[in-house]
């Protein structure tokens, strides 16, 4: 047995990739389930696969049940302490845990106005004071981070608090929001790894363009590195 996980569509479902990145960047198997977010089924098919109401749901090699994309992270740092999925090292472990669980409960003015949308780019976009200081913050926190262990993943490696960031990243690149060369290093590290490339470009083979992501801006390409 191993692990299986339901995810939504992959242009448009932020949390669906937090949940599977993990497996795909520390090489741990796992079947993919796909559903459909905004579709009649989405709800039953959840609750089909155990999840309680939203994806990613993982289902682990013993039965056990992971509903929330923190719980995912959670569970597999627990099961595999030796991937390096948090630091080892206690003070950024802690700083570590500590973003991950501000990404899980904030910035939610960035969220609400700049929908991840792996399909497209957007020009034009104009972010409003509360979505400015979402991106002040979050050039701050990895700034910081990336000072502190040289990168060019937030604690040098790539783990699970990178995930969290992932679909941050590629709102800063598909929505071209200003940051600091260091902060647009990171997008570009992030944007770069085989694991982003290959969820993309299953998106697009597979996804439909959903309607509820359109924007009132002119479209540009994606700007994949
Ligand atoms: N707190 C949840 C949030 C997950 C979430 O909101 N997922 C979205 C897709 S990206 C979803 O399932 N939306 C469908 C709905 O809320 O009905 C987590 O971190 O896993």
């Amino acid at each position: 047995m191993t692990y299986s996980i339901l995810i939504g569509q992959r242009l448009y479902s932020s949390w669906s990739l937090r949940g599977w990145l993990p497996f795909a960047v520390h090489d741990i198997p796992v079947t993919v389930h796909d559903t459909l977010i905004y579709s009649d089924t989405f709800s039953t098919d959840v609750s089909n696969f155990g999840g309680s109401g939203t994806v990613p749901v993982v289902r682990t090699p013993h039965g056990g049940v992971l509903s929330d994309s923190l719980a995912i992270c959670w569970g597999l740092t627990d099961a595999f302490p030796e991937r390096g999925l948090l630091p080892n090292d206690p003070v950024d472990r802690a700083k570590a845990q500590s973003l991950i669980t501000e990404m899980h409960s904030g910035f939610t003015a960035l969220r609400g106005a700049c929908p991840m949308n792996l399909a497209t780019g957007w020009v034009g976009f104009k972010p409003n004071a509360a979505v400015q200081a979402d991106i002040a913050r979050i050039d701050e926190i990895w700034s910081a981070a990336l000072d502190a262990s040289d990168g060019p993943f937030l604690f040098g490696t790539y783990g699970i608090v990178d995930a969290f960031f992932a679909p941050v990243a590629i709102r800063i690149a598909g929505y071209a929001l200003p940051v600091s060369d260091t902060a647009m290093a990171y997008v570009h590290a992030q944007l770069s790894i085989p694991a982003i490339q290959e969820w993309r470009a299953e998106g697009l083979a597979r996804d439909a363009e959903l309607s509820q992501y359109e924007m009132p801006l002119e479209r540009c390409p994606f700007p994949m590195p």
